[in-house]
C-alpha cells in the first residue's frame, strides 16, 4: 500500500512547488478583501505568506510608509506593496535580524518577509542601489 505513494515523491514535490507559485500569485494578484487571516490556515508548509502578524509597508518613490511604526517583541510579517513606478525591495536590519530582504519587487506587485523582532529599534528600508539614501528608510522601535 505504501509502495505507491512512495514512488509519486517527485511529482508531490512538483505539486508543492507549485502550489506555492500560486499562493504568491494570489498574493500579488491583490484580492485583500477577502481577509488576510485566511491564508495562515492553510497549513500548506508555505513560508512565503508568513504566521506572523501583519504589517503593511507601502513603497513608492523614494519614501516607505508602514502601518505600524511601534511594535512588541514577536514574529511579524511584512507584507511590502511596491506602488511605485520602478523596482524596489524591503530589507529590515536590527536586533537578531541581519539585512533580511525580499527579492525585488516589481512595480505593482507586492512580496512578504517574516522575522521575528526582539526588543531594539530595528531599520527597515529599500536594498535596492541608493534607495536608502534617497529616503527609503524607517526606524521601526520595539519594546
Ligand atoms: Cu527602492
Amino acid at each position: 500500500m505504501k509502495l505507491p505513494a512512495h514512488t509519486t515523491r517527485p511529482a508531490l514535490g512538483a505539486a508543492a512547488g507549485a502550489l506555492t507559485a500560486a499562493l504568491v500569485l494570489a498574493a500579488c494578484g491583490g484580492g485583500g478583501a477577502a481577509g488576510g487571516r485566511a491564508s495562515g490556515s492553510t497549513g500548506a508548509g508555505a513560508p512565503e505568506t508568513g504566521p506572523g502578524t501583519r504589517v503593511t509597508v507601502t513603497e513608492t518613490e523614494y519614501a516607505l510608509k508602514l502601518s505600524r511604526t511601534s511594535l512588541t517583541p514577536g514574529t511579524y510579517t511584512f507584507v511590502s506593496a511596491n506602488h511605485g513606478r520602478i523596482t524596489h525591495a524591503l530589507s529590515i536590519d536590527g536586533p537578531g535580524v541581519a539585512d533580511a530582504r525580499t527579492k525585488n519587487i516589481d512595480s505593482g506587485r507586492q512580496a512578504t518577509l517574516t522575522v521575528t523582532l526582539e526588543k531594539g529599534t530595528y531599520d527597515v528600508y529599500c536594498p535596492v542601489d541608493g534607495h536608502k539614501q534617497l529616503g527609503m528608510d524607517q526606524h521601526l522601535k520595539v519594546g
